[in-house]
């Protein structure tokens, strides 16, 4: 038989420890709760800086798209010759990009009504006029350049497409005991003119320019003189009346 006290000893013992094997593994358990508490704080950030990231990069690839839209048409693009003769540019983004790519590089074609584009034209007369009147606007049917589409063929007006300044040559042939006097009219205001008198038999071309300020969308023409207006305005392969202009950057 065990003794009573023995037996009482035994179970407070008991007793004892299995408080003690609680409280033991309570604590792991808490620490568990703890750190699973910490990692996810953890992920939680983990997440708010890749949403930042995203944002950062979204950025980043809309200030890269205007760069690319900036240096396509920029006016300083490194502008190279194509074999068919058109206007090509390497961006300076896409060489830097394909640079670190390690790809080749890729071609772009300017476009000719970019903002930030060039603005120059020439065109010429196809056939001679005779009794062209005075006060009668030019008209050059053959455009050879239209950078910018300002100039039209049908009305002989050439429409700032940007404000700035503009260099406008102006050449006419007068034959055959002929003289005309023709002026450029910016805004409905003339500001430059060009006299030639051809004396029997003889043949001759004249050319001037201006420089002037033109804002964006006045008008720019040749328009003969209501004096001075006689006998034939002549132009053929061999020497043609033609009207040219261009801004300056
Ligand atoms: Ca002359």
């Amino acid at each position: 038989m065990i003794p009573f006290g023995l037996a009482i000893a035994f179970v407070f013992s008991v007793g004892l420890y299995a408080k003690e094997y609680s409280i033991s593994n309570l604590n792991p358990l808490s620490d568990v709760i703890d750190e699973l508490k910490s990692l996810r704080q953890e992920v939680e950030e983990n997440r708010k800086q890749i949403l930042k990231q995203e944002n950062e990069l979204k950025t980043v690839k809309q200030e890269l798209e205007e760069m690319k839209r900036h240096c396509q048409c920029g006016p300083n693009p490194d502008i190279e010759k194509s074999e068919t003769g058109k206007n090509e540019v390497y961006s300076k983004t896409e060489k830097n990009i394909n640079h670190i790519g390690g790809e080749s590089r890729i071609k772009r074609i300017i476009p000719h009504t970019g903002q930030d584009g060039p603005v120059a034209f020439y065109a010429y007369m196809s056939t001679s006029m005779s009794n062209v009147g005075g006060h009668h606007t030019l008209l050059f049917d053959v455009i050879k350049t239209n950078a910018g589409n300002g100039f039209h063929s049908t009305s002989g007006v050439f429409m700032a497409p940007r404000s700035g300044f503009y260099v406008f040559t102006w050449t006419i042939r007068v034959y055959n005991t002929g003289q005309h006097s023709v002026e450029l009219v910016v805004n409905g205001q003339g500001v430059g003119a060009l006299y030639e008198h051809s004396g029997p038999g003889e043949d001759d071309m004249s050319s001037t320019t201006a420089v002037v300020y033109v804002n964006e969308g006045e008008d720019v023409f040749l328009r003969t003189k209501m004096d001075f207006n006689q006998g034939v305005i002549d132009t053929s392969v061999h020497g043609y009346s033609s009207f040219a202009g261009w801004k300056l950057n």
